[in-house]
């Protein structure tokens, strides 16, 4: 597939992918383990997109993310020791342990929060958009989302704010078909989300979620209109989910034979062969940055492992309502 992509931003967005995946592989272990508490909603299987989005941002642009957001903070070069850490409810971790999954954020990053309101990122990103207009410095945001958020209030509201104001905000809807265990069979009349997009006059771009390439292609176009002043592109990402809805969801609604065709189509091993077979890097190539990876992500794991629970006299620090 044509793009503008150099060889090295082929190889890392192998590596970002690599490393949402382990990171979240170490979640389902301690996880399992009771070493984390709450929730957690894995992004196994969907990696392409966030990567292949976040490959077309500079360091100072926006993203809003859900509460699926492991592989968003990632993509965005989220610090894992101090998500791992958060994950494992550690006083080193982004929120002092008071967040978990689904409250990061690091606004040094322009990551604007994980969300555990569905779709409440699409305000907050028509937000970020106004601010971003104002500030005039070719900044743009983009929305991550999932097909269940597409069906809220603040879809519509804000992909009519985006548009009439013309802000520079990317709505990127990754459409696994579920929303918990409703399918979008059923909760939607027209099930193309992209078309959407003819409603607010902006386009609508339809790719396949598990190529970070095709996804890429798609985001740099939208990102270049939106810092151009152009507006709001809808990027419609189809993917799938390979674990439950969360960590302990049964996932008895889903047929079986529908999931193994999608788990054939797994984004990392295809990048990886992508990149092989193009002669962008060798299978020896491959394995030295997967081993990098897996030893950052041990290292996360000791980090969190390692660092103590927050004190009861911080119980109220940093708590503002
Ligand atoms: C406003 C609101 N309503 C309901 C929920 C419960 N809930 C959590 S995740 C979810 C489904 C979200 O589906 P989708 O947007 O497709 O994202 P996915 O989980 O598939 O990534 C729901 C209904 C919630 N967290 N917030
Ligand atoms: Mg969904």
């Amino acid at each position: 597939m044509a793009t503008t992509l150099t060889k090295k931003d082929l190889i890392s967005i192998y590596e970002s992918m690599f490393k949402i995946r382990k990171f979240e592989e170490a979640t389902v272990k301690y996880y399992a383990q009771g070493k984390i508490p709450g929730f957690v909603h894995l992004y196994i299987g969907e990696e392409a997109i966030s990567t292949g989005v976040c490959a077309a941002l500079k360091k100072d642009d926006y993203i809003t993310s859900t509460h699926r957001g492991h592989g968003h903070l990632i993509a965005k070069g989220g610090d894992v020791n101090k998500m791992m850490a958060e994950l494992f409810a550690k006083s080193t971790g982004y929120c002092k342990a008071k967040g978990g999954s689904m409250h990061i954020c690091d606004l040094n990053l322009g990551i604007m929060g994980s969300n555990g309101i569905v779709g409440a990122g699409l305000s907050i990103a028509a937000g970020v958009g106004v601010a971003a207009k104002m500030r005039d410095a070719g900044q743009v945001c983009v929305c991550f989302f999932g097909d269940g958020a597409s069906n809220r209030g603040t879809f519509h509201e804000s992909a009519n704010m985006a548009s009439s104001f013309k802000l520079p905000v990317i709505f990127v809807c990754e459409n696994n078909f579920y929303g918990i265990s409703g399918c979008v069979r059923d909760t939607m009349n027209i099930t193309d989300i992209a078309a959407r997009s003819v409603s607010y006059g902006m386009p609508g771009i339809k790719v396949d979620g598990n190529n970070a390439i095709e996804v890429y292609n798609a985001a740099k176009s939208a990102v270049d209109l939106a810092r151009s002043g152009g507006g709001p592109t809808l990027i419609e990402a189809v993917t799938w989910r390979h674990r439950g809805h969360w960590e302990g969801d049964p996932d008895n609604y889903r047929d079986s034979r529908e999931c193994a065709d999608w788990l054939a189509k797994d984004p990392i091993p295809r990048h990886a062969e992508y990149l092989v077979s193009k002669g962008i890097a060798t299978k020896d190539e491959v394995k030295i940055i997967e081993s990098k990876v897996i030893s950052e992500i041990d290292n996360a794991v000791d980090f969190a492992k390692s660092s103590p629970f927050p004190e009861p006299k911080d119980l109220y620090t940093d708590v503002y309502a």
